[in-house]
């Protein structure tokens, strides 16, 4: 397997999961803003430009969670993932999906609006508007944890989803001081061999 990463990106979520199941990958190393991201060839593998994406054999998909539902699918004996059988199937899906869907898109304009852009395209109604919707996502993930370790029902690919999109959001700048259940399951999560590989890359 080949995975197109970068650090500091959603590729480390990839990255997380293959070491999580013990899977051999090998990896294609970018920068976030790497020109060749956007070159003719590369946009041959993702049309937008973007990371991660996985090759598996003739397979090629882009996508974050759906990359993390394929491996899982395919590579998972169930240590990650949960079926429909199991009670907190419905929770599971909706937190993997959580994190694109619900955190992901506030935190991308606030690296753009605090990091991106020149001083003179800086708008700060963005970075509030921003801030006040993370905090809106992220109270909710809190209010998840206040009386469970993990999303849904054990450690799964869920965490691995929307875990890494808190741990995202809180590198951005978003304020989790008040979320103790956030801050006591970011540690248990970067208390992981995996989750430490991953950002190590
Ligand atoms: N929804 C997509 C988002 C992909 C995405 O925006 N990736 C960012 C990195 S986190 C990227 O490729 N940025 C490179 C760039 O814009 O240069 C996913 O979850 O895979």
């Amino acid at each position: 397997m080949k995975l197109y990463f970068a650090p500091r990106s959603r590729a480390v979520r990839i990255a997380w999961l293959l070491e999580e199941l013990g899977l051999k990958y090998e990896l294609e190393h970018f920068k976030v803003g790497d020109k060749t991201l956007r070159s003719a060839e590369y946009k041959k593998i993702h049309p937008m430009g973007r990371i991660p994406v996985l090759e598996d054999g003739k397979v090629t998909i882009y996508e974050s969670g759906a990359i993390l539902q394929y491996i899982l699918a395919k590579y998972d004996n169930g240590s990650l993932s949960l079926t429909h059988k199991d009670p907190e199937f419905p929770e599971y899906l909706q937190w993997i999906h959580y994190a694109e869907g619900s955190i992901m898109q506030q935190v991308n304009t606030l690296v753009v609006e605090t990091i991106l852009l020149p001083p003179e395209k800086k708008n700060e109604v963005n970075v509030a508007r921003a801030l006040k919707l993370i905090k809106i996502a992220l109270s909710n993930v809190n209010s998840r944890l206040s009386d469970r370790e993990y999303l849904a029902g054990k450690f799964s690919g869920a965490d691995i989803m929307t875990g890494h999109a808190c741990y995202g959001a809180r590198n951005a700048g978003a304020d989790i001081s008040e979320f103790m259940h956030i801050q006591d399951y970011l540690e248990r999560l970067l208390s992981r061999p995996a989750f430490k590989k991953a950002i190590s890359l």
